[in-house]
């Protein structure tokens, strides 16, 4: 079972499609485990984008990033990481297929609605980096055996 850290970016609150996004991860078959509305501090920002530091879109990325509210959440299922990822399509939107978030909803690269970890190992410290333990809920989803064999 993965874990995957989804963030709601600040265009995404900003333009009200905070439900459309989330219900695109809900419907896809992915269980919320953790969920919180919350604006992220510059030092959050760096850390969480520390492996885009040298690239020239950083400043303005981390300014995105922290420039309103977003929504942090994380998802569970198996094959969660690539389950989103091709949810939330390519990372820049006028690339990204239609039925696609960024696909559908977005227009720019440095406006893509939409953050999902990458690999198992940047999802873990993720996850970590948003949430404490306490703040993710194991449940048992009573519509699993119609979504999973
Ligand atoms: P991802 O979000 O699809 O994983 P990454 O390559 O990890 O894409 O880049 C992180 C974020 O940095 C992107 O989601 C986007 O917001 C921003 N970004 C990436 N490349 C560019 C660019 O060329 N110009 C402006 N912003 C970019
Ligand atoms: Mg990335």
């Amino acid at each position: 079972m993965e874990r995957t850290l989804i963030l709601v970016k600040p265009d995404g609150v900003q333009r009200g499609l905070t439900g459309e996004i989330i219900g695109r991860f809900e419907q896809r078959g992915l269980k919320m485990v953790g969920m919180k509305f919350m604006q992220m501090s510059p030092a959050l920002a760096e850390e969480h984008y520390g492996v885009h530091k040298e690239r020239p879109f950083y400043n303005s990325l981390v300014e995105y990033i922290i420039s309103g509210p977003i929504v942090a959440m994380v998802w569970e299922g198996k094959d969660a990481i690539a389950a989103a990822r091709s949810t939330m399509g390519a990372t820049n939107p006028v690339a990204a297929a239609p039925g696609t978030i960024r696909g559908d909803l977005g227009m720019e690269i440095g406006r893509n609605l939409v953050h999902g970890s990458d690999s198992p190992e940047n999802a873990v410290k993720e996850v970590n980096l948003f949430f404490n333990a306490d703040e993710l809920v194991d449940w048992a989803r009573t519509t699993d055996s119609w979504i999973r064999e």
